[in-house]
């Protein structure tokens, strides 16, 4: 069919897209790790950008939020991803409004959604950036978590997937980053911090998912080394970072978990993290939205369409309450059948057994009365 064929072109021509947030505070390396994990410079390292004087340290800049666009090639399928950086993140003596910012920032590409949806006439050309996954970058200091890092991720945790890393992993021994990784988890699990830890349901996936998802749950929070720079090491061209006492590669599984991630990432796990993103982050914040009343947003700037759009979706929202009503009451009645059939098999097993012993009983005296009789009968 000509129309499906050309879908499928679109799409393969669009490729998968996928939205990658990086948060940390300054000179934790996201920018490198951008353009480690794209293979090219996409992000510029420009730290005068957010540079203050001295005199205006005291003055809360906030942060600004830069989406960008880059193409890419994973093994034959085109991936377009989205890279969200929050520079300024953590810069500031009160924090509080860049909470907010990224918050806001994550729910307006919710509230675009939502919009389009709704729309009687959708636009060919949306794009949807809604944010898969966040990889909040953790200071390597050795130690746990800090108050910023405990309050970032368990506020962002509702409308995004976390991923935490520990950033620039090659500035920490061996036995330093294993005691740091199981300080971190253990204050994700104090606090409660709902991150993405790769779920897996024992009883309902395969073998392989299990072993695969333990094991990057495992390794949680991710050990980093990002670098711009391609070594020649024996003839191979690797990413590395190079010191005047040794060579340290990016790739290197030994101390670095940046290939395991990249493949979660952008092969395995890129599916699971837009499924939740959707069913479950975008499906929260959108019954959120709708149950607090679709008027959050009514304001005198709506034009007509956008006031239809919006009492389209309290009808819809209507809609889906009493198809929920008439989902329990068809379960309430099936279970009420089953009930009462079961009463009337019970009722039949009981008639067939009284019919049995009655035809039991019957014939016993009917065999009784016959012997009765042979005895009374007189001998000739
Ligand atoms: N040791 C080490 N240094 C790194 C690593 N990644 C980046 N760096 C260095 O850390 C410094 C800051 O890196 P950036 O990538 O600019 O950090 P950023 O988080 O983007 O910083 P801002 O954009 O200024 O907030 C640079 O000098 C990098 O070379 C790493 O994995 N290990
Ligand atoms: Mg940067």
């Amino acid at each position: 069919m000509a129309s499906i064929g050309l879908h499928r072109k679109k799409n393969l021509k669009k490729g998968i897209q996928f939205c990658i947030m990086v948060a940390g505070i300054s000179g934790t390396g996201r920018t490198t790790f951008v353009n480690t994990l794209c293979g090219k410079n996409v992000l510029d390292s420009a730290a005068e950008e957010h540079y203050t004087e001295p005199k205006n340290a005291h003055v809360d800049k906030g942060i600004s939020i830069k989406p960008v666009i880059v193409d890419l090639d994973e093994d034959g399928t085109r991936v377009s991803l989205t890279i969200v950086d929050t520079p300024g993140f953590g810069d500031n003596i009160n924090n509080e409004s860049n909470f907010t910012e990224i918050i806001g920032y994550l729910e307006r590409q919710y509230d675009d959604i939502l919009a389009e949806e709704s729309r009687i006439k959708r636009n060919p050309r949306f794009r949807d950036n809604r944010v898969h996954v966040l990889l909040y970058f953790i200071t390597p200091t050795g130690h746990g978590l800090r108050e910023l890092d405990i309050e970032l991720m368990k506020r962002l945790s509702a409308r995004v997937n976390i991923i935490p890393v520990i950033a620039k992993a090659d500035s920490l021994t061996p036995a330093e980053l294993a005691e740091s990784k199981k300080l971190i988890m253990e204050d994700i699990e104090h606090y409660k911090i709902p991150i993405y830890n790769f779920p897996y349901d024992i009883e309902e996936d395969d073998e392989q998912t299990i072993e695969e998802n333990a094991e990057l749950r495992s390794r949680l929070p991710f050990a980093i080394v990002s670098s711009t720079e391609i070594l020649d090491i024996g003839g191979r061209q690797v990413r590395a970072r190079k010191y005047p006492w040794g060579i340290v590669e990016v790739e290197n599984p030994r101390y670095s978990d940046f290939l395991l991630l990249r493949s979660a990432l952008l092969g395995s796990h890129l599916a699971d993290l837009k499924e939740i993103t959707h069913d479950f982050l975008y499906e929260n914040y959108r019954t959120e939205r709708l149950s607090k009343g679709v008027d959050v947003r009514v304001d005198s700037s709506l034009n007509a369409e956008e006031l239809a759009n919006q009492s389209y979706l309290l009808k819809e929202e209507q809609l889906r309450r009493d198809e929920e009503k008439l989902k329990e009451i068809e379960l309430r009645v099936q279970r009420e059948i089953t009930e009462k059939r079961q009463e009337l098999l019970a009722r039949e097993y009981e008639l067939k057994e009284m019919e049995a012993r009655f035809t039991r009983e019957s014939s016993a005296a009917t065999a009784s009365a016959e012997e009765e009789l042979h005895e009374e009968e007189p001998k000739t």
